[in-house]
């Protein structure tokens, strides 16, 4: 039978299960990468396995996400990686050396291959062909280990990508052209994979731009093929030996097909506050804007900076408007300083930003109350730039670039007529700058023994779960709309120092609910843990989308919430609640939302039984008189980790056999 590149990739890696859409199955993982935010977790985790050394073919530490370093915290964070990292026998990318998934794609990705990353925009070499997928630490954790990562069997959406891009229209647009017809719900469980004749005209940057942001989609991955780009763009990073041709066949079938012309493409922007809030740039022209940010892992590669560079060449930033750069890597910024394009940025006004993640993850940069901020970046959640009821709209660096310069919201396409600037084509290098010295190898398993790990006082093992029981008697301490990101339950920006302190970081635990003089979320939380009650939250449709954070998991698990019933819950997110022993329960009948109200006490009967083998659990609103059910979508892996209070005493289980 004629195969997407997603089935091959899979057939190859399978280790469990069959390959029929919709059922569990198990697959090898090549690669892993964890980054700081995530990863000391996951290190602490696979730790605890007592596994020792990683038996990927590679695995990668980063440190990227929390560089702000007021206090010790980061800094103890960053010392520990680095030693657990070298002595397990993963490579360490320092800080400096750049964002996870820009310089994964640079150095590591390799076409036809696996990789489970502890970020939720893994998906990103995907532009170099791989199956990438983003996932909770502790399930990068296991891979680690050596052992399969868990998925549900996907369907294939097949994107036809026919023409080529206009000038002054970017990759970023194809990806904002794709959330205005997917949006940001009900793709759960679906690969899109790129094919067709347009896709030959899309470099390996462009490409991983746009599976970059397929993370907002909700699907488990996005793929295109590896091809003559791929090769132009591995040679040039002195990596020709990892080439290997990737296509589909010819007559593969896709689960459904959408047609793009990328020839008829207009610049888009996703308006405030979520990504598939789409609308033409055109129609927004002349909306006054005064904070413009080109960076992220969406876009940041050398090809987007340069054509920045490019359109600031001998000009200004308007005066209104605060303008700043965060080059994606260390090769980036390296190849912009020598080529003088940095010069350019910096003689039109352009603020230079480490390159790492940044504003992206409320690092910085917060905008003024009531202001327009254009980013480049790929979310857009409300209050993540750091500024509560933020205006943040995501657009390509073409129309970032037009209204930093003319101090309001700019289709680029004018600038020619009324400004006199062309379109700056920027062509990939033949050879980009190779200096991989800020990436520590690996050390050999005879000193690795007794090699130190630095373990800072801030630094605290992550608790268990405590088993769950046969009946729960809980109470909901929250009520939530649809689409709650894991940024309203655990939010990061100034809070993202807490992350290796799980006791500590759990007191701002759905902060963005609490109110002034009032009892947070967590005080309330821990009271009725002292008194021997769950707490339940109840939430509607996509609940838990976003980022890949664990924590959002582990954190309320901490403060003793031990179910979340929703409309529907998002992939990545729903996988962390069942490794941390928090039972995921879907209204039966989406109805019943509606008459659950916050503080009502909640009953389960027979949850044991029904986690060992029902689709179905009956649940009493003792306070409201009703009985409702819900459904149990779990695999039967996920009901045994469930049962066994979490993946990671299941995991030391199956070990001990
Ligand atoms: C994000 O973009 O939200 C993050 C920060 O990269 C997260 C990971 C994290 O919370 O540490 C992600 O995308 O998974
Ligand atoms: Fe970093 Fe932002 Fe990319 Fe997340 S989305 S990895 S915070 S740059």
């Amino acid at each position: 039978m004629a195969k997407t590149l997603t089935y091959k990739i899979l057939e190859k890696h399978l280790v469990d299960g069959e390959l029929i859409p919709g059922k569990p199955i198990g697959i090898r993982i090549d690669q892993t990468l964890t980054q700081d935010a995530t990863g000391t977790t996951a290190f602490l985790l696979f730790e605890s396995m007592g596994v020792g050394r990683v038996k990927t073919e590679l695995s990668v530490s980063y440190v990227d996400h929390n560089m702000s370093q007021f206090g010790p915290e980061n800094h103890n964070d960053h010392l520990y990686l680095q030693s657990i990292a070298r002595k397990a026998g993963a490579y360490h990318s320092r800080p400096g050396n750049g964002i996870c998934h820009q310089v994964h794609l640079e150095r590591f990705s390799r076409p036809g291959t696996t990789l489970l990353g502890s970020d939720s925009h893994t998906p990103t070499c995907g532009g170099m062909g791989m199956l990438a997928i983003g996932a909770g630490g502790l399930d990068v954790a296991v891979a680690m280990g050596g052992g399969a990562f868990y998925l549900t069997c996907p369907k294939v959406i097949g994107v036809r990508l026919t023409g080529t891009l206009r000038d002054w229209v970017a990759s970023k647009d194809i990806i904002l052209k794709l959330l205005s017809i997917l949006t940001t719900k009900g793709n759960v469980g679906c690969v899109v994979e790129y094919f067709g004749s347009g896709v030959k005209n899309l470099t390996v940057p462009q490409r991983a731009t746009v599976t970059n942001m397929g993370a907002e989609l909700g699907v488990t991955s996005s793929i295109f093929p590896s091809d003559k780009m791929t090769r132009k763009f591995l040679e040039a990073q002195g990596r020709e030996k990892a080439f290997q041709p990737f296509e589909p066949d010819p007559d593969a079938k896709y689960d459904r097909v959408i047609e793009i012309d990328l020839s008829r493409l207009e610049p888009l922007a996703a308006c405030p506050s979520s990504p598939d809030n789409i609308r033409p740039v055109e129609e927004l022209h002349g909306l006054e804007v005064h904070q413009v940010i080109v960076g992220s892992c969406t876009n940041s590669s050398l090809n987007d900076m340069m054509m920045v560079a490019g359109v600031l060449k001998g000009r200004k930033i308007h005066p209104q408007v605060e303008f700043a750069i965060a080059p994606g890597s260390r090769q980036v910024l390296e190849m912009l300083a020598k080529n003088s394009a940095l010069a350019n940025m910096i003689v039109a006004g352009a603020r230079i930003l480490e390159n790492s993640c940044g504003p992206c993850i409320g690092q910085g940069c917060s905008p003024a109350d009531n202001v327009v901020s254009l980013r480049t970046f790929n979310r857009n959640f409300s209050g993540r730039t750091g500024t509560k009821n933020d205006r943040c709209y995501l657009v390509s660096p073409e129309t970032a670039v037009a209204s930093a310069i003319m101090g309001e919201f700019t289709d680029p396409r004018i600038l020619k007529d009324v400004v006199g600037i062309r379109y700056p084509s920027v062509k990939l290098p033949s050879r980009f700058e190779i200096d991989d010295s800020m990436i520590d190898e690996p050390l050999p398993v005879e000193e690795a023994y007794d090699a130190k790990v630095h373990r800072g006082p801030t630094i605290v093992v992550p608790e268990s779960p405590t088993p769950l029981s046969d009946t729960l008697q809980g109470k909901v301490l929250l009520k939530c709309d649809d689409k709650i990101t894991t940024d309203h339950i655990m939010p990061a920006g100034a809070f993202l120092k807490y992350r290796s302190n799980v006791p500590e970081y759990s007191k701002v635990v759905f902060n963005c609910f609490n109110e002034e003089d009032k009892p947070t979320f967590a005080e309330r939380a821990m009271e009725l843990k002292k008194q021997d009650i769950s707490t339940i939250v109840v939430a509607g449709q996509s609940y838990g989308q976003g980022s890949s954070r664990e924590h959002a998991a582990l954190c309320p698990m901490y403060l003793g919430v031990r179910a979340i019933i929703a409309k529907s819950i998002e992939r990545i997110h729903k996988a962390n609640l069942i490794n941390f022993a928090i039972v995921p329960l879907e209204f039966g009948n989406e109805a019943d939302y509606n008459k659950i109200n916050p503080d009502d006490e909640l009953s389960i009967a027979g949850l044991l039984k029904a986690i060992e083998s029902a689709e179905e659990i009956m649940i009493t609103d003792k306070t409201a008189s009703f009985d409702f059910t819900c459904s149990l979508k779990l695999s039967p892996r996920d009901r045994k980790i469930l049962l066994a209070g979490g993946l990671l005493k299941y995991t030391k289980k199956q070990a001990r056999g």
